[in-house]
């Protein structure tokens, strides 16, 4: 029998060799897919795309959290990953992670053969706790200052680093008291959400410092703004090489997962990195 998906997750952050998440989105206005519609059908199709490039977890997003996006309803969103899921959970046995921040999506995207919850809002809607400890899944809890329709004016830290730790810290306690299980746990920085290229930079340079908390990270920073910052690709589509050295950095300081859009070739970055944990000297 496989290990599930909690024990993939433990070994990955212990052995530090990262699964790869790979990202499905299926909204009208996400940012790095050019503006293009991801009609469900082209979802599915691209997740099982993903699924041929070796991902270990597939995580499928109907509500856009770029910069600047406004909320939508959870029928909205149902409508649009619910089908999209339970082909999906039809067609392969890798995992399926629900990216929502609504208690009612968890529940149906659950039902429907996700196994596992990403919340950008850290379980911090109404209900988020009890839900996600009723589900009894791995649950990645992500720091963002503010919201996405306004997070990137003007965001603000005293420390970055030991406030977003402070932040995981207060929200895994929460999760923990809520009766989520310890080893359902992941924390994840949130690069880009509701942080400046400075910010951003300190995280990913301590981000071994989150992991003295003990608990297994999630790094996502493919194709996000702040490569363009770097690297001056005014497109997400021209950040591959760039998604490529943040992922590898990150896996170095210890992510035990990354939250990818190009499984393929981070896949090959993860090999040599595997090959020299494993080399003699
Ligand atoms: C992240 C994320 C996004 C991330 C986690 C994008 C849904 C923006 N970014 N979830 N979601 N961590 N856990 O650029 O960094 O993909 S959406």
């Amino acid at each position: 029998m496989p290990a599930g998906l909690s024990d993939q997750i433990l070994s990955a952050h212990r052995e530090r060799r990262p699964l790869l998440m790979g990202i499905v989105n299926v909204t009208p206005d996400s940012f790095s897919d050019g503006g293009r519609y991801w009609r469900p059908d082209d979802a599915l199709a691209h997740a099982l795309k993903l699924v041929e490039e070796g991902a270990d977890i597939l995580d499928i997003g109907g509500e856009s959290t770029r910069p600047g996006a406004q909320a939508v309803p959870a029928s909205q969103e149902l409508e649009r990953v619910l089908g999209v899921i339970e082909k999906l959970a039809a067609r392969t046995a890798v995992p399926i992670s629900i990216d929502t921040s609504k208690p009612e999506v968890m529940q149906a995207a659950i039902k429907a053969g996700a196994a596992m919850i990403n919340d950008v809002y850290g379980l911090r809607s109404e209900g988020a706790l009890e839900t996600a400890a009723a589900l009894n899944v791995p649950v990645c809890i992500m720091h963002m200052q503010g919201e996405p329709r306004t997070m990137q004016q003007a965001p603000s830290y005293g420390n970055v680093v030991s406030d977003v730790a402070d932040f995981l810290k207060e929200r895994s306690t929460a999760a923990l008291a809520a009766g989520i299980r310890p080893e359902h746990l992941v924390l994840d920085p949130g690069f880009g959400f509701g942080k400046t290229l400075a910010h951003n930079l300190s995280l990913l340079k301590q981000l071994e410092v989150l992991r003295e908390h003990g608990w297994p990270l999630l790094a996502g920073i493919s194709r996000k703004s702040m490569l363009g910052a770097i690297t001056g690709r005014e497109s997400a589509k021209d950040r591959l090489p760039a998604s490529l050295a943040a992922a590898l950095l990150a896996a170095q300081r210890g992510a035990a997962i990354l939250r990818v859009h190009d499984v393929a070739a981070t896949r090959d970055v993860l090999a040599v990195l595997n090959a020299l944990a494993d080399a003699a000297q």
